[in-house]
């Protein structure tokens, strides 16, 4: 059995790659909604709604787990998921709030997310639920999903549309910045750069992946052959954006079905 994980784009891979690389052996099935990225700017209900159909359609594959690998989805929707399907369900914003928890030394926290999740204040109430003294600043970049949906997260323009979107944030004295997007990994060098090297970009990809393999090891389903998985990934849009950004990612040729 697989474990099923869910964009609503090309995000989730970020997710997935941590995800091959801690957990080698476990089979994979992949949804990115790419024809209706972004989900950022829609309405909580629509997010939801998107996020039950792609479930649906992953079900039938029988997966053990599924991943909600959206910060936006998981802000929506996770909760409603959880009560729909008898398998377990993680989402990205508790492991990556405690990512940064663990990371942080000042307790001065950043973060930055979809409109969506910024809206839902999801990353403070897991932050706060950690540490009720921690400081959060948080902002939304809108203009930063676009630019990776469209696979321009390396040509030079980025550097000005993340300059322009973390120019606020910058202002604060924040030692760890939470990617709570799980798009904007692909633009960590960028981001990076934009920063500066005392601020500690903290992705929610390794998090969830640990988080993960907990889960089926208390549950006894890590997958225990010895036989390479063949993954299988899925998309609403465009497959040959979708192809290309994923063997960039991944370092790996993918079989999509479109
Ligand atoms: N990758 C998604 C997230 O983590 O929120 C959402 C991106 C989007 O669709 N705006």
């Amino acid at each position: 059995q697989a474990i099923a994980i869910l964009d609503s784009g090309v995000g989730g891979l970020t997710v997935v790659k941590e995800v091959m690389r801690q957990l080698p052996r476990e089979k994979i099935i992949y949804f990115g909604d790419t024809a209706r990225a972004p989900y950022g700017p829609r309405s909580s209900e629509e997010v939801r709604l998107f996020t039950e159909q792609i479930v649906r359609f992953l079900v039938q594959f029988d997966p053990k787990m599924i991943v909600i690998a959206c910060n936006t989805a998981t802000a929506a929707a996770l909760d409603y998921i959880q009560s729909k399907v008898a398998v377990p369900v993680l989402g990205v914003i508790h492991p990556g709030a405690r990512a940064a928890i663990s990371a942080t030394k000042t307790g001065k926290i950043g973060v930055i997310g979809t409109i969506g999740t910024i809206r839902s204040g999801a990353y403070t109430a897991a932050l706060k639920e950690l540490n009720p003294a921690i400081e959060i600043v948080s902002e939304a970049c809108p203009t930063l999903v676009p630019l990776v949906e469209q696979g321009r997260y390396e040509m030079p323009e980025a550097l000005q549309v993340v300059e322009e979107a973390l120019r606020e944030i910058r202002q604060y004295p924040i030692d760890c910045l939470i990617l709570g997007c799980t798009h904007y990994p692909f633009l960590t060098k960028t981001m990076t750069r934009v920063m500066g090297p005392a601020v500690k970009l903290i992705s929610s990809a390794d998090e969830t992946a640990r988080e993960i393999s907990t889960v089926l090891h208390q549950k006894g389903r890590l997958a225990r052959g010895s036989e390479i998985p063949v993954h299988q990934f899925f998309c609403s849009g465009d497959p040959e954006l979708f192809r290309s950004i994923a063997l960039q990612w991944l370092g790996r040729q993918i079989e999509l079905t479109p």
